[in-house]
């Protein structure tokens, strides 16, 4: 049900009479005297009340998101938009000489998360409030987020990410809670930020604190001593895990997180006076990915321990209670913990945890499917696959190579389980928010029916011979790369050329997903302009992505651009040709400049391996066109769009899954044989690029390449050279290109979070 029309109007007059009242108490001042920050903090203040008067979604039973990460971006846009009140405010503010644009730039982002599965999380809670279904998300409030990435002499560099102000979106609760490490006992706070559905109710977003968390630990960079559990849990988000220490931290984040939901969601089911060995009648818990799969053995333990029940009715009544989501089939992300790290952290689940793998053990011969192996090490994956009831891949190729491969040990024996849910986006963030002129044009041809419903997107298909709509959607786009170079200008200190044609590449930094590879496209184009042949049309090439830490490949390749960057943009051959960015920081407000404005969306990731993507979505709604491999989602968006409005390349999962199998890929092979691999890999330490960068890294990036490339850069380099040639060629032909971009936009309907939402209620979740 939506908000009543009467209350919206209510909503509406009472914007500026409220804007009013906060100027005068807070500042004294009339609003249209108010700086940029007081206007944002008075915005802040009214919205908060006005979301706290907004009606809680309530029901028989509801959904728990259990995720380490939401990465919820800014919140003020989002927030009027969601309350129906963003043209009003935007109005009003006009009317003081301010742009809601200047104000929204003060908030600071929340960085509480690495990349897609907070992200998708964060577009899940939207959806879920919008569709009026009661859903709360459970997580950690943590103080330094994810670290802020600065570039110092061409590598990245991590400092603390503070976005906790006084006045922020949290609000602290009086619920507290005590969690127990063993003997060790800490105590929790609850801090909650309510997530407001488009033209519905409230759902909330609890965040997990610690009392005693102690910022004043932090030494040099994001240092700080990792065993001082009862002040640094949670400072930050994912923890350096490259030694013993940092792992157990994670594992007392992970546990810290759970109890306190666990604690949470027995709380409120009390308070309904709900019979426990009903309990998956009124909750349903989602576990985003391994990370609080822990709740499953907590909840065991409480309810034996502390509630009476037997082993066998706790057992069952948590597996009908629990549903799981795999967002990755790289092995080095599959979580598996010693048994001894357990025992260390949360010496009262391992009891839990061995009666469930010897249950596990009697049941079934099959080693694979053990929950603790023979080197004692705990399967988190294969915890949530016996003990839920649900396991869902993210798109429909992830989900089929998880039944056929990667899980088929689990899927012969629990088929009824498998379930694909393909991933989306909120199209209030990624369209309306992000994107207003697209949106408002959207309307003028269609109507307003797709904000409500996405599928109804398609009523665009009905312009895709009609000059004048393409025309008018390329307009939009010039508009949005003409705010992007300014945008970037004013961050980056660099010159764009706003006719150029806009190549972007933002994700995490990680080999799987081939940045490098992109990188050796742009030397090979460097190296033809200083032949002499130059591009019909100048090219920009924008990436943007933080690196592990410790991951040091995905540091080399930051290196290696930020050296292409400087050659490049100074090279008097070369600059008006083309140009490349690395933007600094890159996070979801980036990625709401950025977007809008791309021609080109680069999703190159080596087939097989990217469990969806949901960047590619965001890009495809905002009318650039797909380069892509036949990987994740990417595969549906073809499907989608039709080989006419794709660029698709590069070997496909299966040829791929059996090159891993038979060990036969080997990268010298494709460097000796091809004259363009080998002149764009031999550039890396070329003099000119070791005068700019650091031998180390550029050596060692480069033999990587040439002896190992697990990701197979090469196996796939000549056929992305040649297919992105050919897009940026089609470019030229602006009719036909005007079209590609209006079928992109009109298929993107089934990429919104409202349908896999929808999908998850009605084949998981089963709210009503
Ligand atoms: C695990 C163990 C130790 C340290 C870190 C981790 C860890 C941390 C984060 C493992 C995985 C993640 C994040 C994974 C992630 O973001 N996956 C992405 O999820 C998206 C939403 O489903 C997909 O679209 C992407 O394809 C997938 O890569």
């Amino acid at each position: 049900m939506g908000i009543e029309r009467i209350r919206e109007q209510v909503f509406c007059n009472e914007v500026e009479k409220a804007l009013t009242d906060v100027a005068k108490r807070e500042y004294n001042k009339e609003p249209k005297d108010l700086t940029d920050e007081e206007t944002y903090y008075s915005l802040l203040h009214v919205v908060k009340d006005l979301s706290a008067s907004t009606k809680r979604i309530s029901g028989n039973k509801k959904i728990y998101y259990i995720s380490a990460e939401f990465l919820i971006g800014k919140l003020l846009t989002n927030n009027l938009i969601n309350l129906g009140i963003y043209d009003r405010v935007k109005e009003i503010l006009a009317g003081y000489g301010k742009k809601l644009s200047d104000i929204e730039e003060i908030e600071p982002e929340p960085s509480l998360g690495n990349g897609g599965l907070g992200r998708l999380a964060a577009c899940f809670l939207d959806s879920i409030a919008t569709l009026g279904l009661p859903g709360d998300g459970i997580g950690l409030n943590y103080h330094f987020g994810l670290f802020r990435q600065k570039f110092s002499d061409r590598l990245q560099t991590a400092v603390p990410d503070k976005w906790i102000a006084d006045r922020s979106w949290l609000n602290k609760t009086d619920i507290s809670f005590e969690v127990c490490f063993g003997k060790k006992k800490v105590r929790s706070v609850l801090y909650d930020i309510d997530v407001v559905g488009y033209e519905e109710g409230v759902n909330k977003l609890h965040l997990f604190d610690l009392e005693s968390v102690d910022e004043s630990i932090i030494k040099k960079g994001i240092t700080f001593d990792k065993t001082a559990i009862d002040k640094n849990l949670t400072l930050f988000l994912y923890p350096d895990d490259s030694d013993e220490d940092g792992n157990l931290l994670r594992i007392y984040q992970q546990y810290f997180m759970v109890s306190n939901a666990a604690q949470l969601i027995l709380r409120e089911l009390h308070e309904q006076q709900i019979d426990l060995h009903r309990m998956y009648d009124h909750a349903v818990i989602q576990i985003n990915d391994t990370h609080p799969t822990m709740v499953i053995p907590e909840l065991i333990r409480i309810l034996t321990e502390e509630k009476a029940m037997s082993m066998d009715d706790a057992i069952d009544v948590v597996s009908k209670t629990c549903a799981y989501t795999n967002h990755t089939i790289l092995a080095e992300a599959l979580e598996k913990w010693p048994l001894e790290y357990l025992e260390k952290v949360v010496p009262q689940l391992v009891p839990i945890i061995k009666e469930l793998d010897k249950r596990v053990k009697a049941k079934y011969k099959d080693k694979k499917v053990q929950i603790i192996d023979k080197d004692k090490r705990v399967h988190m994956a294969h915890i949530d696959i016996h003990y839920g009831f649900s396991v869902n891949g993210v798109a429909a190729l992830h989900t089929q190579i998880l039944k056929d491969t990667e899980l088929n040990h689990f899927y012969k024996i629990y088929p009824e389980k498998f379930n694909n849910k393909t991933n989306g986006i909120t199209f209030r963030r990624w369209l309306m928010g992000c994107n207003p002129a697209l949106a408002g044009l959207i309307t003028d041809l269609t109507g307003d029916s797709w904000k409500k419903d996405a599928s109804k997107l398609t009523a665009l298909m009905e312009f895709k011979d009609d000059a004048d709509a393409a025309a008018k959607i390329m307009a939009v786009k010039q508009r949005k790369k003409d705010e992007l170079c300014a945008y970037i200008k004013e961050h980056e200190g660099v010159e764009l050329d706003r006719e150029s044609i806009f190549d972007i590449q933002i994700k995490r930094m990680h080999e799987y997903k081939r940045q490098q590879m992109n990188a050796l496209y742009i030397i090979h184009k460097y190296l033809e302009i200083k032949a002499g042949q130059k591009p019909v049309r100048p090219m920009t090439f924008i990436f943007g992505a933080k690196a592990a830490p410790a991951y040091v490949i995905a540091q080399d390749v930051i290196h290696l651009l930020l050296c292409l960057q400087e050659l490049i943009n100074n090279d008097p051959d070369v600059k008006d040709h083309m140009k490349v960015v690395m933007v600094e920081n890159y996070n979801v407000t980036y990625a709401e400049h950025l977007i809008p404005a791309c021609d080109i969306s680069e999703q190159i990731s080596l087939a097989s391996k990217e469990a969806s993507g949901t960047g590619n979505m965001k890009f495809m709604l905002n009318g650039a066109v797909t380069l892509g491999t036949m990987d994740g989602a990417n595969v549906e968006i073809h499907d989608l769009v039709g080989d006419d409005n794709i660029y698709v390349f590069g070997k496909d999962s299966d040829t791929v899954i059996k090159l891993y199998e038979k060990s036969a890929y080997v990268s010298k092979d494709y460097y000796k044989k091809s004259k363009v691999i080998k002149e764009a890999v031999d550039f890396i330490t070329d003099k000119k690029m070791l005068a700019i960068g650091h031998k180390e890294n550029l050596k060692r990036l480069q033999d990587e390449l040439l002896n190992k490339d697990w990701f197979m850069t090469l196996l796939d380099l000549e056929e992305y050279i040649s297919v992105k040639d050919k897009a940026f060629t089609d470019y030229e032909d602006r009719r036909s290109w005007g079209k590609k971009m209006l079928v992109n936009i009109a298929q993107a309907g089934f990429f919104s979070s409202d349908r896999t939402i929808e999908e998850y209620n009605r084949d998981i979740w089963k709210l009503s």
